[in-house]
């Protein structure tokens, strides 16, 4: 890292004019009414079901509410939205028939935005691929590839008129890496890095294939795509074999994607390393010529990119077995990370985590985007598209005092403004997430909004940090 953050000792406070103050949704998470209007199934439904542990449905009953959350984003100052459009809404099997009420529901939607000047960034997957593609191997077949840019391609026509600013994909590392490595997202397979791989090779191609026909189609706006991106540091610098799991997890999560986005290509440093970790789990990683051809095309015209960041990680070596435990309760100091040729996630001592053993380290945030700007100097601008606590909030007497999220938020935000300062061009900051919503893995207890949901009623009451970031967004300042 070249830019020493102590050396900005007082970043600006101010925002730029034309920053925007967001929240983020996604429609599995927000929507509701999963099987219902027309809506074809993702194998998320037959998932929670058979788990039993809690449903998608009513969720925060958005499909019906986005009225109430909309006016509600233009009293408390937030001028742009993460939203997504579910795919099985508009094409119920991910291809062939129509589903005319769920295309209108979309056109409803990003009328009630311009109403409340709440600015719609829309994503076009975000982990809800239709059950009979996803049946069909989701992405791992490239069948899957083509189906998502029809579908694309559908929106960027559609609403062409109410839409200026796409996102393909939301976190592609994610959605690798919890199918095939976590084991936790449908599908379920444990600690096969070459599949996750894979499915990021493939998905990328997805995006730059989308990319493609939004450009050559001529569409007015922007397009990008959404990586979940964590900045890696080794536990103990000094030790060569912490570096190197640092530096494998770096590649897996962040590098192989970035690389893919930015240079539609992956470096040689790159391919060594994802070469040897796809063939830890005995298998091999198939990126074709015409494919670099595509994504080295598609690079060219990324607008923006979105990262999502929670967080970052301490790497220490690890040679055992797969050990890997997702804390999906909030039971502080459950969750386990340990994959055989990567490494094995730890705490470093005197750094604060929340209940479900995420790390809070604001200054991840500020290393990450240098290192975007470095590595990537041909990137135009990033949009923080997710940035969040998950709180288990005290709802006392008609308020919610969320203080922790506010500190969480403000640290973010400084680091943010520092990163600005050493010139990371960003365009904007989206909570994750707007409202209360449904977490795919934890339910309901692990809220993240600025708005309370009674998920009995549908009540929606605005917690301390609503009023904390309405300041924020009025002023442009952090005091
Ligand atoms: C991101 C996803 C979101 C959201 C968030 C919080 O990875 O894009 O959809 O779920 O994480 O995660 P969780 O709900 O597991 O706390």
């Amino acid at each position: 890292m070249s830019v020493n953050p102590a050396s900005v000792t007082n970043p600006p406070a101010q925002f730029p004019e034309n920053f925007v103050f967001g929240g983020a949704t996604a429609a599995y998470q927000v929507e509701g009414e999963t099987r219902t209007h027309g809506k074809g199934k993702v194998a998320w439904d037959d998932f929670l079901e058979a788990q039993g542990r809690f449903s998608p449905d009513p969720a925060s009953d958005f499909y019906n509410q986005y009225p109430v959350d909309l006016e509600l984003c233009e009293e408390f100052g937030i001028n742009g939205i993460r939203l997504s459009i579910a795919w099985s809404r508009i094409f119920p099997n991910g291809i062939g028939e129509i589903n005319p009420e769920g295309v209108q529901f979309y056109h409803d939607l990003f009328a009630e935005c311009h109403k409340h000047h709440v600015e719609p960034f829309v994503t076009l997957h975000h982990f809800d691929t239709p059950l009979p593609l996803f049946e069909k191997g989701d992405f791992l077949n490239r069948e899957t590839i083509d189906a998502f840019v029809d579908f694309a391609t559908f929106c960027f026509k559609e609403y062409a008129d109410q839409v200026t600013y796409w996102f393909t994909f939301n976190e592609i590392w994610a959605d690798a890496s919890n199918t095939y490595i976590e084991g936790t997202f449908p599908g379920g397979v444990k600690a096969h890095l070459a599949e996750a791989f894979q499915c990021e090779h493939n998905m990328m191609l997805a995006h730059a294939k989308a990319v493609l026909a939004f450009h050559n189609g001529g569409f007015k706006g922007k397009i990008g795509v959404i990586q979940s991106l964590e900045f890696k540091y080794p536990l103990n610098e000094n030790d060569p074999a912490d570096i190197k799991a640092a530096n494998n997890e770096h590649v897996l999560q962040n590098q192989f994607l970035l690389d893919a986005t930015f240079r539609g290509d992956y470096a040689p440093d790159t391919l060594e390393c994802a070469n040897r970790l796809a063939a830890v789990s005995g298998g091999t990683i198939e990126i074709l010529d015409e494919d670099l051809e595509i994504m080295r095309e598609a690079a060219l015209y990324n607008d923006y990119l979105g990262v999502n960041n929670y967080q970052c990680r301490f790497l220490k070596a690890y040679d055992g077995e797969n050990d890997l435990h997702h804390n999906g309760t909030g039971e502080k100091g459950t969750g386990r990370w340990r994959v055989k040729g990567i490494g094995e996630h730890v705490n470093k001592p005197g750094v604060p985590t929340t209940d479900w053993d995420w790390i809070i380290y604001p200054e991840g945030l500020f290393d990450l985007l240098v290192y975007i700007k470095q590595r990537y100097p041909n990137y135009k601008q990033i949009f923080i598209t997710e940035n969040g606590m998950g709180y288990k909030d005290p709802y006392k007497d008609g308020f919610v005092d969320d203080q922790p999220r506010i500190d969480y938020i403000e640290q973010h935000l400084r680091w943010l403004l520092k990163a600005m300062e050493v010139g990371v061009n960003v365009g904007g900051y989206f909570l994750w997430s707007l409202q209360d919503q449904f977490s795919w893995t934890n339910g309901y207890n692990k809220r993240y909004g600025f708005f309370y949901v009674d998920f009995e009623t549908q009540k929606r009451t605005p917690k301390a940090s609503a009023y904390w970031y309405k300041h924020v967004a009025q002023t442009r300042r952090l005091d």
